[in-house]
C-alpha cells in the first residue's frame, strides 16, 4: 500500500495530494494514509503535509529502497526482486541465506552500509553509510564450474560499462576484478558460491563501489589505495557528483550485468573475454603472482578462455593462474 501511494504522490509531479483522494483512490481510510505516509518519510521521503491541501512529495532523495531502484529498470532477471537493508554485517552473508532458502535468479540485496563488510581471503571490506554501493546479486547460472571465473570477470566487465556510459570516463580493471581509477581502487568484487553434487547451486557476486565517499572518509590503513567515483570526477574534471543518486548507477551496473550475464550463459564467452580486454590494466605489465604457494615474477600475457591470467614468469615457464593475488607494477603501491 506504501508502494501505491508514493506512486500517487509522485504522479501529482508536486501538487498537493488529499488524503481524502488517496484514501478513496486505494479504499483506505484517511488516518491509514497518514500511517503509510509517516512509513514513507521514516524511509527517507521528504513530504509536506498540510492539514487543508493534503500531501506534497519534495525531491526525491538518494534511497535505495527497491521502489526507487526499480523504476526505470529495464532488466528482465537481475534486480527483478531486491531486498533493501539499511545496516547489514554483510550483503554477502544475507544473499547465502536467502539463497539458501530459496530465491530466484539475479535477486538483489543491496544496503546503505555494511558493518562487516567482506574483501577476499577473509580481508575486510570498508563500507561506510550511504557512501558507496554495497550490493549482493544471487545468481543460478545453468554453466558449470569452469564458467564461474567468466561470470566475476563478467561482473567487473559490467561495472566497467556502467561506469563509462553514466560519467563517460574509462576505468581500469585489474585482474581479475579490481577496479582502478588514477592508481587507486574504487570496485572490488567477492564472488562466493555454493555447490551440490558438482553442480552449482548458486553463486552470490559481492559488488562494492566507492561512490560519494570524500578523500578523508577512508581509513588511514586504504587511503592510499583506495578513492572513489566521487573524489576521481572532482579531482581530473571538477565534477561535483554530490546531486547524483547512487541509483543512477545503480540501475545501468543491474542492466549491464544482465547482458553479459545473458552472454555467459549462452556460451559467449569469447566476446566477455574480448570486452574485458578492452579494461584491462594487467596485461602487457610486470606482475607478481602466487602459483601453488610459490611466488614469481613475469609478464602479464594474456586471459585465457577459461578467465585465468596467462604469466610468462622469469623462469622462462608460462603459468596460468585462476584466482589469488596479482601485483601490477605501478598499480596500487607496487613500483
Ligand atoms: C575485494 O576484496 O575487493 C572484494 C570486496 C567486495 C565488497 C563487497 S560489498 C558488497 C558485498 N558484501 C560484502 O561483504 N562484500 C561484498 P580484496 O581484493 O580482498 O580487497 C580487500 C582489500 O581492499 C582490503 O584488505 C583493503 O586493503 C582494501 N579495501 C577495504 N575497503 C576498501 C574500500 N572501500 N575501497 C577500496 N579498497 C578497500
Amino acid at each position: 500500500m506504501k508502494d501505491r501511494i508514493l506512486k500517487k504522490i509522485k504522479e501529482s509531479q508536486g501538487d498537493y495530494v488529499s488524503g481524502q483522494y488517496l484514501g478513496r483512490e486505494l479504499g483506505i481510510s484517511r488516518t491509514a494514509v497518514w500511517k503509510h505516509i509517516k512509513g514513507l518519510k521514516e524511509d527517507g521521503y521528504i513530504i509536506e503535509s498540510s492539514s487543508k491541501k493534503g500531501y506534497r512529495l519534495g525531491p526525491i532523495p538518494d534511497i535505495i529502497t527497491p521502489q526507487e531502484l526499480q523504476e526505470g529498470l529495464d532488466t528482465r532477471v537481475i534486480g527483478r526482486e531486491i531486498y533493501y537493508l539499511p545496516t547489514v554485517d554483510s550483503t554477502n552473508n544475507y544473499a547465502k541465506e536467502l539463497a539458501r532458502s530459496g530465491c530466484g535468479d539475479g535477486t538483489v540485496i543491496i544496503a546503505d552500509q555494511q558493518t562487516q563488510g567482506r574483501g577476499r581471503m577473509g580481508r575486510s571490506w570498508h563500507s561506510a553509510d550511504k557512501r558507496g554501493i554495497w550490493m549482493s546479486i544471487i545468481l543460478r547460472p545453468p554453466v558449470g564450474l569452469g564458467d564461474i571465473q567468466i561470470i566475476t570477470l563478467a561482473a567487473s566487465l559490467a561495472v566497467a560499462l556502467a561506469v563509462d556510459e553514466i560519467f563517460d570516463i574509462k576505468v581500469g580493471i585489474k585482474w581479475p576484478n579490481d577496479i582502478v581509477l588514477g592508481g587507486k581502487k574504487i570496485c572490488g568484487i567477492l564472488t562466493e558460491m555454493s555447490m551440490e553434487m558438482e553442480q552449482v547451486d548458486f553463486l552470490v557476486l559481492g559488488i562494492g563501489l566507492n561512490f560519494k565517499q570524500q578523500g578523508s572518509d577512508f581509513p588511514k590503513e586504504i587511503d592510499d589505495r583506495a578513492t572513489s567515483l566521487g573524489v576521481y570526477l572532482k579531482k581530473t574534471y571538477n565534477l561535483d557528483i554530490g546531486n547524483i543518486k547512487r541509483g543512477q548507477l545503480i540501475r545501468p551496473i543491474l542492466s549491464r550485468l544482465e547482458d553479459v550475464y545473458a552472454k555467459v550463459n549462452k556460451g559467449a564467452v569469447t566476446d566477455i573475454i574480448r570486452e574485458w580486454k578492452d579494461y584491462s590494466i594487467t596485461l602487457g605489465k610486470e606482475v607478481y603472482v602466487n602459483f601453488r604457494g610459490k611466488q614469481y615474477k613475469g609478464i602479464a600475457l594474456d586471459v585465457d578462455a577459461d578467465g585465468r591470467l596467462v604469466v610468462e614468469c622469469e623462469d622462462g615457464i608460462t603459468r596460468k593462474i585462476l584466482s589469488g593475488e596479482v601485483s601490477v607494477r605501478g598499480i596500487l603501491g607496487y613500483t
